[in-house]
């Protein structure tokens, strides 16, 4: 196989309401779309980076830069036999993985259509159902956080994570426990910790978390393995986890004991399979994260989540909770016991709605 061509495109969405974390509030995506012609056939990605380089390094306009001037230009003329091959060239490029990711996984969508295969069973999943739980952003008020949970509760969702950040941690989340004392509840602290507000966090034991995500420095395992230790609650690293060589480090050192896997931040389908892999040998569970994704990059985090290690229920929810109207048909919906069906059709399974696409479209570039 061969890529022809890849057209970038970077639309603008407005969230249906805005997501806040201890980094920061987003109130519109600016998505990068990345659409590969393999011997004909469209494959279809998003670039999962964000406006700023607050979660991490990248953003959309550098994923659009690293597309153009390095990763195209190292596919452009090349032939493979199979997706599975793309990621170790790419890897000549350090780091960038959300770009990287995007366009890896848009040849794995045209490999899955040319063999008339759903992507996921392309990938070696194992359920037609995936559990799905929703992140809930910092809100006003606990009345207002009390409701939000409730109405994600009433939906079917299986398991509740919200986001904390100091000064809006033990109160939420005794809140949350008196009103619901029977829920699966997570906290994700994106890294506004540090290792010396151990006493804090170790106050939330009471709580019974079934984990803390990323509460410590975004790149820092040395300072989970020493808070872990300190901790009964397993801890789950998201941003420290860009490789399977940190993954590796983070298990074996004992930074973590859940790891949530992203597409976009560990570089693609061949990284994350690793990194799945490896957590399964190890007896750690992984649930995948999201990243406010539209329907494109929602649809991939549906089929990597069928793979047989993906045991937690992950951030992968409903397309009406991010948006008025998604980008792909049908959208993305869930099941009143909280699953997500995992769609027949070859590659991603929903078909890109290209009129919507093209009206959200405020960049677009064509590489042949
Ligand atoms: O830390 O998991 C995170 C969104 C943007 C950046 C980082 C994170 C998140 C979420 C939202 O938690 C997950 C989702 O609903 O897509
Ligand atoms: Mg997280």
């Amino acid at each position: 196989m061969r890529v022809n061509e890849i057209v970038l495109r970077e639309l603008h969405m407005p969230l249906a309401a805005p997501f806040e974390t201890s980094l920061e509030r987003t109130e519109r995506r600016r998505i990068i779309l990345v659409e590969s012609l393999v011997d004909g056939v469209s494959g279809w990605a998003e670039c999962v980076a964000g406006e700023t380089p607050s979660y991490s390094p990248e953003t959309t306009d550098t994923a659009w830069l690293i597309l153009r001037e390095f990763l195209w230009p190292l596919l452009r003329d090349r032939e493979f036999s199979r997706a599975a091959e793309v990621w170790k060239v790419l890897a000549w490029v350090r780091g960038h993985n959300m770009a990287k990711g995007a366009l890896e996984a848009s040849i794995w969508d045209a490999e899955a259509k040319h063999k008339n295969l759903p992507l996921w069973k392309l990938l070696g999943g194992v359920r037609q159902e995936i559990a799905s739980g929703v992140s809930i952003g910092i809100q006003p008020s606990l009345e207002e956080l009390v409701s939000a949970v409730q109405v994600e509760l009433e939906a079917g969702y299986q398991r509740i994570k919200i986001k904390i950040k100091p000064g809006y941690d033990l109160k939420p989340v005794r809140r949350l426990r008196h009103e619901f004392p029977q829920i699966k509840l997570m906290v994700d602290a994106n890294s506004a910790y540090r290792l010396e507000d151990w006493p804090l966090l170790k106050q939330l034991e009471e709580f019974y978390l079934m984990m803390i995500e990323q509460p410590l420095g975004w790149d820092d395992l040395y300072s989970h393995v020493e808070l872990q230790k300190r901790l009964e609650t397993p801890i789950c690293l998201d941003e420290c986890i860009h490789t399977e060589e940190q993954a590796r480090a983070a298990i074996l050192l004992g930074a973590c004991r859940i790891i949530n896997i992203k597409l976009g931040r560990v570089g693609g389908y061949t990284p994350a399979r690793a990194i799945h892999d490896f957590c399964q040998q190890n007896a750690i569970p992984v649930w995948c994260g999201g990243m406010l994704e539209s329907g494109i990059g929602r649809a991939h985090n549906i089929a990597l989540s069928t793979l047989p290690n993906f045991i937690l229920p992950g951030d992968v929810s409903a397309s009406k909770r991010y948006w008025r109207e998604d980008i792909i048909e049908p959208e993305v919906e869930v099941s009143s016991h909280g699953t997500i069906r995992v769609p027949e059709g070859p590659g991603i399974g929903y078909r890109p709605r290209l009129d919507r696409i093209e009206a959200l479209t405020v960049r677009k570039e064509r590489f042949t």
